[in-house]
């Protein structure tokens, strides 16, 4: 099957799903072609079955906002009639869905049906779709969707709540590669980053307001007061600085290590004990599944998704957003006991495994052929 997959190609959920996705695509068979503005963070390699097509933008001084969208649909129009695509994939309902639709409109004008699949990943519903600014737009566009997926139970719920959705939604949960995983244990090399004695905890994000950052920063500072410990900070975003401020602050610098954005995800997860996931909203957290792949347990909020893949007192522990006290003590619990930490860390590789690609892809090669439908439906 011929695939056109729409993202994001920064580092952020959306994209990451989209992008392994395409490759576990093009790893089975598909061919793949990548239409976003950037080639994709984690497309190290183009093959025989992987394709990347940069949408432009020309910077043109009567606007004060580039018409990404209108490129983006452009660009589809283009690439649809070039590779002779079959279906559209398009991550993230803002905007994709909606640039998506208006290629779909235009192919249609000239005879080609293009069905198309809109997977809705968290913060363009939760966060920004929501907003009245965007609401009729995004509702409109998901409606329009041939099939419309999303990553959890919790975000279909929430979609149907905040949109007036006349499509089914269907839930297929992130995913890992966990074959990636089997033999990285060896060595790793964590006396690069703390002593022997010094258990090592970890938070990756894209450093926005709905992480939390400064949760994270307070409860491994009350971490730090009942064991030695160091705190490994990965990523870029607003909140950062305010983040290093509070670590001046609270006269723990030294112990925290803010790495900035870095593809050596498994590297550092590989040599760390704990991760912190304390989000406003989560519709998934695929950073939480990340970490434990990599086994490593998770202490996080109890908000959006983050239930259906962090499991209570066996790959870590759930708080209510912003109870820090508790996530603290919890970390500590986990922490302080080496044959409880082992525990942990076995119970996440486990459970992890639940959402290996192996199992995932076939569902969303499901929807593509359900979707292949449609169009030999309209053809007729
Ligand atoms: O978490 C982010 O801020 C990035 C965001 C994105 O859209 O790139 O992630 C969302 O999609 C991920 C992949 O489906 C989910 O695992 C994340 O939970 C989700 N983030 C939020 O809902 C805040």
């Amino acid at each position: 099957m011929k695939i056109a997959i729409v993202c994001y190609p920064t580092f952020g959920g959306s994209g990451v799903v989209a992008t392994e996705l395409g490759i576990a695509l093009a790893n089975s068979g598909h061919e793949v072609h990548f239409v976003t503005y950037k080639q994709p963070v984690r497309l190290e390699l183009l093959n025989n079955n992987i394709f990347f097509h940069e949408v432009n933008v020309p910077e043109y001084a009567l606007f004060q906002y580039q018409p990404y969208e209108l490129a983006l649909s452009s660009k589809l129009v283009d690439t649809v009639k070039l590779h002779k695509i079959d279906v559209l994939h398009v991550h993230y309902a803002i905007p994709h869905a909606y640039a998506g639709y208006m290629a779909k409109k235009m192919l249609q004008e000239e005879g080609i049906f293009i069905p198309m699949i809109t997977t809705l990943h968290g913060t363009d519903i939760t966060l920004v779709g929501k907003h009245p600014f965007y609401k009729p737009a995004v509702t409109f566009s998901i409606n329009k969707s041939d099939i419309v997926t999303s990553v959890s139970d919790n975000l279909k719920e929430a979609t149907l709540n905040l949109f007036n959705i006349e499509n089914e939604i269907e839930v297929i949960p992130n995913f890992i590669d966990t074959s990636k995983y089997r033999n990285t244990f060896t060595d790793c090399q964590r006396s690069l980053m703390a002593n022997e004695d010094e258990k090592i905890i970890t938070h990756i994000s894209n450093f926005r307001k709905v992480k939390r950052i400064p949760d994270v920063v307070k409860i491994f500072n009350e971490i730090q007061k009942k064991l030695p410990a160091k705190l490994i900070m990965v990523g870029e975003g607003p909140e950062k600085e305010k983040a290093e401020a509070l670590c001046e602050e609270l006269g723990i610098a030294d112990r925290v290590v803010f790495l900035g954005n870095s593809n050596q995800i498994d590297k550092i997860l590989c040599f760390s004990d704990l991760f912190l996931l304390p989000s406003e909203s989560e519709s998934f957290g695929l950073a939480a599944l990340e970490a434990m792949i990599n086994r490593v347990p998770v202490i996080s909020s109890n908000t959006g998704g983050i239930p259906e893949v962090n499991i209570e007192g066996v790959t870590g522990y759930l708080s209510d957003v912003g109870n820090v006290d508790e996530m603290a003590k919890n970390a500590i619990k986990i922490l302080e006991d080496d044959a409880v930490l082992e525990v942990f860390k076995k119970n996440a590789v486990e459970n992890a495994n639940r959402f290996d690609i192996k199992r995932i892809l076939p569902l969303y090669e499901a929807v593509y052929e359900k979707a292949l439908q449609f169009r030999f439906k309209n053809m007729h």
